[in-house]
């Protein structure tokens, strides 16, 4: 593995757990339009666009709603979505994370944001950790969602460095796609049944430091 000098790190499934408050949010929904969402499905919009995941949810309950009903229904949902979120504190975020950008930061490492939420800001705000991203690529910038490599190129763009020394921590089948599609080294956070494409998986941040980057 090459020398890493900058690692992009995905936001829900890796720094913070908030799929649970978008799984919710989206049942409330898929229930108020007469059918429900299991938490299987509910893995699959994990990494994917708020609009994207909609029309999977719409498509799940045989529903067709007219763009403006669409926009209306993302539009509750999100709201739904941030008042789950602001039961968040600092402590609510994912076991080891903190420390491991705090390493990075001792070694002079930059580190980025690579997420699809338009939410990115304001959530690590809620958990008093945006200080420890040099820059941030969220849903408010990129033009094509995962497994589309523009969100960790933009990264690794921002911090200048190159893609093939880039490190990239993602929970999500399209985001390890998308760190393959750029170039970069790419870590899962989860099972390796799952995360088959990453190029080593580990089950979280608890343990996991520089040196286990380095030898990987
Ligand atoms: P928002 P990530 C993604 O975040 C979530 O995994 C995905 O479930 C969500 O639909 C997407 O953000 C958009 O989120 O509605 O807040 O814009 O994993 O890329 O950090
Ligand atoms: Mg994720």
């Amino acid at each position: 593995m090459p020398s890493i000098q900058a690692c992009l790190f995905d936001l829900d499934g890796v720094i913070v757990d908030t799929a649970q408050f978008h799984y919710i949010a989206w049942r409330e929904m898929a229930q108020d339009l007469g059918f429900d969402l299991t938490r299987e499905e509910n893995e699959r919009l994990k990494g994917i666009s708020r609009m994207e995941s909609l029309e999977i949810v719409l498509s799940i309950g045989g529903v067709e709603l007219s763009e403006d009903e669409k926009i209306h229904r993302a539009t509750v949902k999100n709201t739904r979505y941030l008042e789950l979120c602001m039961q968040m504190t600092s402590d609510d975020a994912l076991p080891g994370v903190r420390e491991f950008l705090d390493e990075l930061k001792q070694n002079q490492i930059p580190s980025g944001l690579g997420s699809a939420s338009k939410n990115a800001k304001v959530i690590l705000e809620r958990i008093d950790m945006l200080h420890y991203f040099d820059t941030i690529v969220d849903g408010t910038r990129i033009t094509k969602g995962k497994p589309d490599p523009q969100v960790f190129l933009m990264g690794a763009s921002d911090l200048k460095v190159a893609p093939e020394h880039c490190a990239v921590f993602e929970d999500a089948v399209a985001g390890i796609q998308s760190a393959n599609a750029a170039g970069m080294f790419s870590v899962g956070i989860g099972e390796p049944s799952v995360l088959t494409e990453a190029d080593i998986v580990v089950p979280g941040f608890e343990g996991f430091g520089l040196a286990q980057l380095e030898n990987a």
